[in-house]
């Protein structure tokens, strides 16, 4: 791993809410790429972060903290990720299922996805499945996009679904889901058609999903 890469990562690990800004900048002078900041160098700080938290080395406050730390890293990047978004692939919903407050991958997600020309509608977290079949409906969307982190949260796929199959759109929209508590066996358990690991997967599924 680049230096300046490593950096990045330790900033994360060690909750480092003043450096990360200017570690990243030195980043990308170095020539790093933007996304391989996002997955290789904050994402993998993140996967650190968890492992501490699960040995009880870190505590919730530390989780916020690395959240924090994480989105300031991103302020600097969003843009460069961004650019050239003008929606001609199609739209997609995305939206954390409700109970469960985690943003910072579907943001990345989003992010990914607005960056390959798809029209993103970024509905938040801890959404009801109505405000998502309204979003789905008002936008006229082609897919979904649902992620959960928290397994105590999954039953909101289901109602999502089910909401989704109550107002008659379900054959219209494409879904898929992703995030740290989900699989391929949970997405077919769901009846929803995809599941993806990570963005940079997420924007082929997509594609894929959205093209059938
Ligand atoms: C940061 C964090 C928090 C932060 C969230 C900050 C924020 N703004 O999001 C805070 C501190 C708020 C938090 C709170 C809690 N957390 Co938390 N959290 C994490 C942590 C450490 C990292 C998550 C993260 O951001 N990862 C980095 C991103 C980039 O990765 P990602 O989310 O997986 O997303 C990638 C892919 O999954 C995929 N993806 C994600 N979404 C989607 C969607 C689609 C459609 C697709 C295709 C792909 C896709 O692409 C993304 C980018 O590559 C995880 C540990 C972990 N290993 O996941 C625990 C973790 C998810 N949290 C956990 C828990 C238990 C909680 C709390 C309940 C703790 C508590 N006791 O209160 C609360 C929940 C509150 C709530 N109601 O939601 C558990 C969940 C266990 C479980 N299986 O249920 C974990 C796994 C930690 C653990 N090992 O126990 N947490």
């Amino acid at each position: 791993m680049a230096k300046s890469m490593q950096k990045i990562k330790e900033a994360i690990v060690e909750l480092d809410l003043d450096t990360i800004q200017d570690l990243v900048q030195a980043g990308l002078e170095d020539g790093l790429d933007p996304w391989e900041i996002v997955k290789g160098g904050m994402g993998d700080g993140m996967v650190e972060v968890g492992k501490r938290f699960d040995e009880g080395e870190y505590y919730l406050a530390d989780l916020i903290l690395a959240g924090e730390v994480m989105k300031e890293g991103m302020v600097l990047l969003e843009d460069k990720i961004e650019s050239g978004a003008m929606g001609k692939k199609g739209t997609i919903v995305v939206a954390t299922v409700k109970g469960d407050i985690h943003d910072i991958g579907k943001n990345i997600v989003g992010m990914l996805l607005s960056a390959a020309d798809f029209k993103v509608i970024d509905v938040g977290v801890d959404v009801d499945e109505k405000i998502i079949v309204d979003a789905v409906k008002e936008n006229n969307a082609d897919a979904l996009g649902l992620s959960v982190l928290l397994t105590t949260m999954i039953g909101g796929i289901k109602d999502t679904v089910d909401a989704l199959k109550e107002a008659g759109l379900r054959d219209k929209v494409k879904i898929a889901i992703g995030g740290a508590c989900t699989s391929e066996k949970l997405a077919k358990e769901m009846e929803v058609d995809a599941y993806g690991e990570d963005a940079v997967q997420s924007v082929k599924i997509f594609e894929k999903l959205i093209a059938n």
